[in-house]
């Protein structure tokens, strides 16, 4: 080595002393760089190893490479103790106080529909309903023939209802459920009475205006055992929208009407009272302040039903209802605009959804 040049161990001595004096941890990354960057003095020494005889490089690689690792190492280890310094000043220094609540984590919302669907189930629950479910494709014979609606019945019509090309094995068109009454069907075919169930859920017809959408959710209950009679579906639909309502003057009233499933069969209107300019379910009507609103449809049901589901109309009776889940949410929860349920906004659901973990209104039960 030329004289005037530093030795290796008088450079390692030098580095290894900036490397100790860096201050902070950018001060001891500018000492890396400039010992062991691209252009770096430490680099440097070892491309000049690319230069030299065999000779040369035997004598001094061992020196250059030891160099290196001892500035690599000294590096580690500054770091380690400049983090461990910084660690230790953020402790001593910084406080944290465990009091403070929770910063607020995004979270989704529970749509109306989805909230009525669980205060229903809690509900009947108390009630000793539990909740059946079904597939929305059905066959022609649950959805129309087993319900007792003749073949020339309106809702049949190929306008009405939803049809695939495909085939049930009697050679009828599949369809989309018009009503979740094939769920009661169903149940009826495959356990025995006694029956108390609600079925909820999605059910389908060619229908779009500002009142109807295609789609639409739909709740029917059904029960089935011996001696069962209009006072009992009476008694349940009250003792229903009373707690539904959170109201005790809800006051019902049934009007004679007509479906093919049951007989008799009633409507279900619902006394409101005008309060602050709105209609409010609840109260005696009088006509001054207020009047009858249709909400559902019911009826014990008809014996033609009971029989093509195998069970003996003579032992077993029963009551059904149906009524609209959108048309109940929008009536407790004073949304106006049926379509903005399915329109997916989300601005919508901030001002009308349900915080993820509540759990429904009526967690005290309506059975005491
Ligand atoms: C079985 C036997 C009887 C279910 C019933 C209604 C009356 C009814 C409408 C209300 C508004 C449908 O959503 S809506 O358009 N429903 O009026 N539904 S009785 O009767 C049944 C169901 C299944 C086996």
């Amino acid at each position: 080595m030329a004289s005037g040049t530093p030795t290796i161990e008088a450079m390692t001595n030098d580095w290894l002393a900036r490397i100790g004096a860096a201050v902070d941890l950018a001060a001891l990354d500018s000492e890396r760089v400039a010992a062991l960057g691209k252009q770096g003095a430490v680099t440097g020494l070892l491309k000049t190893l690319g230069g030299m005889t065999p000779e040369e490089r035997q004598a001094q690689g061992p020196h250059i490479h030891g160099l290196r690792e001892a500035v690599s190492e000294a590096i580690g280890a500054r770091k380690a103790a400049l983090e461990a310094e910084d660690l230790d000043r953020r402790l001593a220094t910084e406080t944290l106080d465990m009091t403070l609540p929770a910063a607020p984590a995004a979270e989704g919302s529970v749509h109306p529909v989805s909230q009525v669907m669980d205060e229903l189930a809690e509900i009947f629950a108390d009630l000793g309903f539990s909740v059946a479910t079904g597939p929305e494709i059905e066959d022609d014979w649950r959805n129309f023939t087993a319900l007792n609606i003749p073949e020339s019945h309106p809702a049949r019509a190929m306008h009405d209802t939803f049809y695939f090309d495909e085939v049930d094995a009697e050679g009828r068109k599949m369809l989309l459920r018009t009503h979740t009454s094939p769920v009661q069907i169903r149940t009826m075919m495959s356990q025995q009475p006694p029956i108390r169930i609600i079925a909820p859920g999605r059910t389908y017809r060619s229908d779009s205006d500002a009142t109807h959408t295609p789609m639409f959710h739909q709740v029917e209950g059904l029960v089935i055992d011996r001696g069962i009679h209009m006072g009992h579906l009476k008694w349940t639909l009250e003792t229903f929208l009373k707690a539904f309502f959170e109201r005790d003057d809800i006051v019902l009233r049934l009007r004679p009407s007509y479906f093919p499933f049951t007989e008799p069969s009633a409507e279900v209107d619902v006394g409101f009272t005008m309060e602050k300019g709105r209609r409010v379910l609840g109260g005696s009507p009088n006509p001054d302040n207020g009047g009858w609103m249709e909400l559902l449809g019911s009826g014990m049901v008809h014996p033609r039903v009971i029989a093509a589901c195998g069970l003996d109309p003579d032992e077993w009776q029963g009551f059904a209802f149906g009524c609209g889940i959108d048309r109940l949410a929008m009536l407790k929860y004073g949304i106006d605009d049926l379509r903005a349920f399915f329109d997916g906004d989300l601005r919508w659901l901030k001002h009308y959804g349900f915080r993820s973990l509540d759990v429904p209104t009526l967690s005290g039960g309506v059975g005491a």
